[in-house]
């Protein structure tokens, strides 16, 4: 199957006191619809069991309510279980609590009932310490830890796929270390504030930074990005949507027009990459890397 029709499902805003039933509810629903016009995988935004929480400074069972200790759970079963039955494969991000006691910003891919392929987000944004001045708090380098399992390519939907999440998708190099290992479809969630607080001069930038980070990895690398966001207004914060499918090409071929819950479809022909890998990015052709060497020195300060 190198052929296929792929869904993002964005989410709108998902309540502080919602229980993960209703947004596990609203992915059953989601996954129908993506089934119904011919999907063969859905993937879900960032954190997508419960509301945004590294926005509040939480300590102990305050915190410890946002994560999953397994998966899948009770909660997140119905989502497995309709999969098998659909015969689509998902993408989910969720908090994960792992029985040593660490905290992970996580995504998975499920194909058949079976996790395929694992995400721990390395590039975690914001701060360490609560910041009083802030309109919102950004904790998540509180909260979680890095993570441990690198930027892997795993088998998956007839191709090769990879995961990254939300601030990952600025950088270049997780782009480059998927298409390094021949990923052929990433897919990715977020949140994104509309308001950045650190620097407001760029709000109005920040759909614009998105696609340019989304649609510059994909051309780069020549690999098709499924991004889903979590987006609306959020417990006081305003999430951009903009969840969108991009080709090979750099192309966005499906975007979301809304805030709330949608879901865009696209066919995906994962033998398109070659377009871009065979020419301009031949990567094991034209990449000077005895020149990138600073690329992998360790960071200063
Ligand atoms: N969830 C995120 O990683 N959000 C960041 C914001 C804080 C800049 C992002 O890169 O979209």
């Amino acid at each position: 199957m190198r052929n296929l029709i792929a869904a993002v499902a964005q989410m709108g805003p998902i309540a502080r006191d919602a229980p993960r039933s209703s947004a596990v509810a609203r992915m059953c629903t989601m996954m129908t619809d993506a089934a119904d016009r011919g999907a063969s995988l859905v993937v879900f935004p960032e954190l997508a069991l419960t509301t945004f929480f590294p926005r509040w400074h939480l300590e102990g069972a305050d915190l410890d309510q946002w994560f999953e200790t397994a998966m899948p759970n009770a909660a997140t079963q119905p989502l497995f279980d309709l999969s098998a039955k659909l015969n689509v494969a998902f993408h989910l991000g969720y908090a994960e609590l792992t029985p040593q006691g660490q905290r992970f910003n996580t995504a998975i891919m499920v194909e058949a009932g079976q996790i395929v392929g694992k995400y721990r987000k390395i590039h975690l944004p914001g701060h360490q310490e609560p910041e009083p001045w802030r309109p919102f708090q950004h904790l998540e380098k509180r909260y979680f830890e890095t993570g441990d399992l690198g930027f892997s390519v795993f088998d998956a939907l007839g191709g090769k796929a990879g995961m990254c999440i939300c601030n990952d998708r600025r950088w270049p190099e997780t782009w480059r270390m998927l298409g390094l290992q021949g990923a052929e479809l990433v897919a990715l969630g977020y949140n994104t504030p509309l308001h950045y607080p650190p620097a407001p001069e760029h709000d109005h930038l920040q759909y614009f930074h998105n696609a340019l980070s989304i649609q510059a990895g994909c051309y780069q690398n020549g690999l098709w990005a499924l991004a889903a966001a979590k987006a609306g207004h959020e417990e006081g914060c305003d999430l951009i949507g903009g969840s969108m499918i991009v080709a090979p090409t750099g192309e966005i071929v499906a975007q979301a027009l809304g805030v709330g819950d949608e879901v865009i479809t696209a066919r995906i022909d994962l033998d398109r990459c070659a377009e871009i890998r065979r020419n301009i990015f031949d990567l094991a052709k034209h990449r000077e890397p005895q020149t990138y060497g600073l690329l992998t020195a360790p960071k200063a300060g």
